[in-house]
């Protein structure tokens, strides 16, 4: 039996632009209202898809959303027959509804489900459940077209697309950016490690206070639940505050995992050392094999570095030869903490033994980087027959 990851992909559709309306995004709210180059943002994403092919890796694509969203200013009461009148019609009334409804942040299919495998379910079928993406107004309205889309290309019945989650502040879902999954090896059973900001049942715990947390518990469980996954391997953790606060508005800005290797920095978390000492014993209990932990300390990465290089949302892959590739943002490059670790990381004994650096400018201005533009599916040879051949 054999599987792979396949790499889904977002394509930056021509509204790409810089509007801002990321609260919390800090590359966001720095590009705010600079010029984009859509064509530039499309050849960057389809230059890193190149490199992951010539990589000997599984890699699709998925296609950008109609933008402007028309149904979303219609929803917003806005009136007019054809599409240059509802836009200007939006225009004049309230600039900001244009400013959604020419999202491009469809590009980031990271955010688009969260994906369990078959192997990982109890009635061994492929669960994903299209992100409900409800704590911004722009992303929002990407659910029903993302559930659409993933139902056209996971069509056979061994694949359950699930509804998102219904949209509500206690159930916020941002998908596959808050969820890691380690494994000795992808065709086998995996752990599932759920990252939520904050747990609208507790709410005196421990909160951000300057940046809002996007991810809910209640979402991660019920995920977690429809998902039909073994409890006793899988984990629900809460980010640091602290960390969101530093602007980690999602997890993959502060963690990356791939099979047996967890990369993530020492402030990622809630009870950081007991949540990563448990991960470890199940994962030792079920593959007889240690997880290879690689965290890097405030005093090597400060957390402003982390978010200014987005070291950790570089995308960690395994190639056919089984060793490892982190794609990294060429930021890495640029900020001296980050490119010393990165060092440090490829000299030590685990299986990462090399780093490419990617040109993605054009989505990181709106702090998006190589894994935020990719959702990870894992599947089965006989499984394939049932994805959307084109
Ligand atoms: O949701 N940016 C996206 C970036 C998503 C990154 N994805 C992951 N980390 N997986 C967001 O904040 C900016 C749009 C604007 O400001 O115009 C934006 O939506």
């Amino acid at each position: 039996m054999a599987a792979w990851e396949i790499n889904f992909d977002g394509l930056v559709g021509p509204t790409h632009n810089y509007a801002g309306l990321s609260f919390g995004n800090l590359a966001s709210a720095e590009h705010r209202n600079q010029s984009s180059h859509p064509r530039q943002a499309a050849l960057q994403g389809l230059k890193k898809m190149r490199v992951m092919k010539k990589l000997g890796l599984q890699q699709a694509v998925l296609p950008p959303m109609p933008r402007p969203g028309l149904s979303f200013l219609r929803g917003m009461g806005v009136g007019g027959r054809t599409a240059i009148e509802l836009v200007e019609n939006a225009w004049k009334d309230s600039p900001e509804l244009v400013a959604n409804a020419f999202s491009a942040a469809n590009m980031w299919t990271a955010n688009a489900a969260t994906v369990s495998p078959s192997a990982d379910s109890i009635d061994r079928r492929t669960h994903i459940s299209p992100a409900n993406l409800a704590s911004t107004l722009h992303r929002g309205q990407e659910a029903e077209f993302t559930t659409e889309i993933l139902r056209q290309v996971f069509h056979g019945d061994r694949f359950l697309v699930h509804d998102p989650l219904f949209k509500n502040v206690a159930l916020t879902d941002e998908g596959a950016a808050n969820h890691t999954r380690l494994t000795a090896s992808h065709d086998q059973a995996g752990l599932e490690l759920f990252v939520y900001g904050t747990d609208p049942c507790d709410p005196q715990s421990n909160q951000p206070t300057h940046f809002p947390a996007r991810q809910t518990k209640l979402a991660s469980q019920a995920i977690a639940r429809r998902h039909r996954l073994d409890p006793s391997k899988t984990f629900f953790w809460q980010q640091s505050p602290q960390a969101i606060d530093a602007g980690v508005f999602h997890n993959d800005v502060i963690s990356v995992g791939n099979e047996n290797v967890f990369l993530c920095h020492e402030l990622a978390f809630v009870d950081q050392p007991s949540c990563l000492s448990r991960l470890k014993d199940v994962f030792q209990q079920t593959f007889g094999n240690d997880l290879i932990l690689v965290e890097l300390c405030e005093q090597d990465l400060p957390l402003a570095d982390a978010v200014a290089s987005y070291l950790f949302n570089s995308q960690l892959v395994t190639r056919p030869d089984g060793k490892m590739t982190l794609i990294c943002p060429s930021d890495c490059e640029k900020v001296a903490s980050a490119k010393r670790a990165i060092q440090r990381i490829l000299a030590e004994p685990n299986p990462i033994d090399q780093a490419i650096f990617m040109d993605l400018r054009q989505s990181m201005n709106n702090g998006g980087g190589p894994a935020c533009l990719r959702l990870r599916v894992v599947v089965q040879d006989y499984e394939l027959e049932q994805i959307h051949s084109a």
